[in-house]
């Protein structure tokens, strides 16, 4: 249920009380998979550069799967899926470090799991029963650096200081997840250039440890499975956001947005047989802006409008979509949020404001993706300049079959005139 209305200046600030009476709230506690290989299955685990934020990561996570579904074609291989952890922009005081996150908190691992194995970290950690990783390579680039691109990787001497050192015993410590226990028993700095499935080789014929992990995944690009192809969106549709997240997020839209997925036609399907085109989904009706402030404010000062600005570019929307209401999703704090509100006059303003159940369970993480997911369903939404938080919102949109004029529109900065304010690439979904 949601409580607390909160009026301001003729606007609504929306409080969102848990509904941690419904029985959705299952942890999901899967036992390991199980496979009928002759073979018994290797693992591959791997980690971020840590300054990256959590929709770069969901990005590497697309590559190392299709790897992991390459190396599939020939022999079995687990993801072992990184705990997520002190991320940059996970910065709420209260939650004190949000570590060891497993993946189950913020996705549907079955769905995940349609596409390649994945087992959480602490579930590899009960299979091999030592708290061991075989062989950590950490990605690095060519000391000489390049002049005309090519593939190529090969056993290197670090250049950086490296995050792994040996202990007395023989045994490679580093950050693992912030799992202290945890070491390696071999490790290597490898400088690549190189696609991530071309990696395949190497983990077949070089490593035979049961456990590679590879560090700066980041590294390893995508190659031909970029953005343009379908095994790039196979991968995509895969990370559906958990069932738990979801509801939340189809709550709030239900009561406050009048938005749901019948009458929007957003309706869910499993993905592996779900193909929409574009204009399929109509959308609540109300409209979306993705309002990234913080960082923002410095590091793209050019493209970020002022609130004044930025709601005189909204208000534009209002009457070709005929919507009344706007959904904000943003990082500012609460004072930039109502000065925000306090520009439009008639126009209800919406944002989700977890509870503190919510917060604490789901974490900053987890109150993102709600946005990002009524973000999705809304019939028009605007973005960030160059944000991957938007990025995400996008690939959503296309997935659930919006037309691409509802989706790729992005605030343009203050000073910004039409010529110079690009809006979004249009990646256009492939099946
Ligand atoms: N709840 C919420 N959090 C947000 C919003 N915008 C940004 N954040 C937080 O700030 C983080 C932004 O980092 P990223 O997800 O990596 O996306 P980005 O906006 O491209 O930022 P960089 O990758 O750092 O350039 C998100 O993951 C969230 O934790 C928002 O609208 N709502
Ligand atoms: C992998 O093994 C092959 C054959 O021994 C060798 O030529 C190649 O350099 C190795 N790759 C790396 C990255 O060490």
């Amino acid at each position: 249920m949601f409580t607390s209305l909160v009026i301001f200046s003729g606007c609504y600030m929306i409080s969102a009380e848990d509904m941690a009476d419904k029985d959705v709230f299952q942890t999901s506690n899967q036992p390991p998979l199980q496979f009928g290989q002759a073979k018994e299955p290797r693992y591959l685990l791997y980690d971020v550069n840590p300054g990256e934020g959590f929709n770069l990561r969901r990005d590497v996570y697309i590559r190392v799967a299709n790897l992991v579904k390459v190396l599939n074609e020939d022999e079995p291989w687990i993801l072992v899926l990184p705990p997520w952890g002190r991320l940059y922009h996970w910065q709420t005081r209260e939650l004190g470090a949000q570590i060891k996150i497993p993946w189950s908190t913020f996705f549907d691992l079955e769905s995940l799991r349609k596409h390649i194995p994945v087992i959480e970290f602490e579930d590899y950690l009960k299979v091999i029963g030592k708290p061991v990783i075989g062989e950590v390579y950490y990605l690095q680039s060519y000391k000489e650096g390049w002049d005309k691109w090519e593939e190529k990787m090969d056993i290197r001497e670090c250049i950086d200081k490296p995050r792994y050192q040996q202990d007395e015993n023989g045994k490679w410590r580093g950050p693992f997840f912030y799992y202290d226990e945890v070491y390696a028993e071999k490790f290597a700095c490898m400088s690549a250039q190189s696609y991530a499935v071309s990696m395949k080789p190497f983990l077949m014929k070089n490593t035979t440890a049961r456990s590679v992990f590879l560090d700066r995944a980041e590294a390893l690009i995508h190659g031909m499975f970029s953005e343009w192809s379908a095994e790039y969106w196979t991968a995509r549709r895969s990370m559906r956001f958990s069932r738990e997240l979801r509801d939340i997020g189809d709550a709030f839209r239900e009561k406050y947005l009048r938005s749901n997925d019948k009458k929007d036609r957003t309706e869910l399907k499993d993905w592996t047989n779900m193909k929409r085109k574009h204009g399929d989904a109509l959308g609540g009706p109300y409209l979306a802006v993705h309002l990234r402030r913080k960082d923002y404010l410095h590091a793209h000062s050019k493209q970020v409008p002022t609130l004044k600005n930025a709601a005189k570019q909204i208000k534009k929307f209002l009457i070709p979509y005929d919507v009344q209401r706007v959904f904000v999703a943003t990082d500012a704090p609460d004072e930039e949020f109502f000065e925000f509100v306090q520009k439009f006059k008639k126009t209800k303003i919406y944002r989700f404001e977890p509870t503190k159940e919510i917060l604490e369970k789901y974490k900053d993480g987890g109150v993102a993706i709600i946005d990002q997911w009524i973000c999705a369903h809304a019939r028009v939404f605007v973005g960030t300049y160059v944000s991957t938080f938007t990025f995400r919102i996008h690939e959503e949109r296309e997935i659930l079959g919006f037309s691409q004029e509802s989706t790729y529109n992005r605030l343009c900065g203050s000073e910004e005139d039409d010529k110079e304010c690009e809006q979004p690439t249009k990646w256009s979904i492939s099946y």
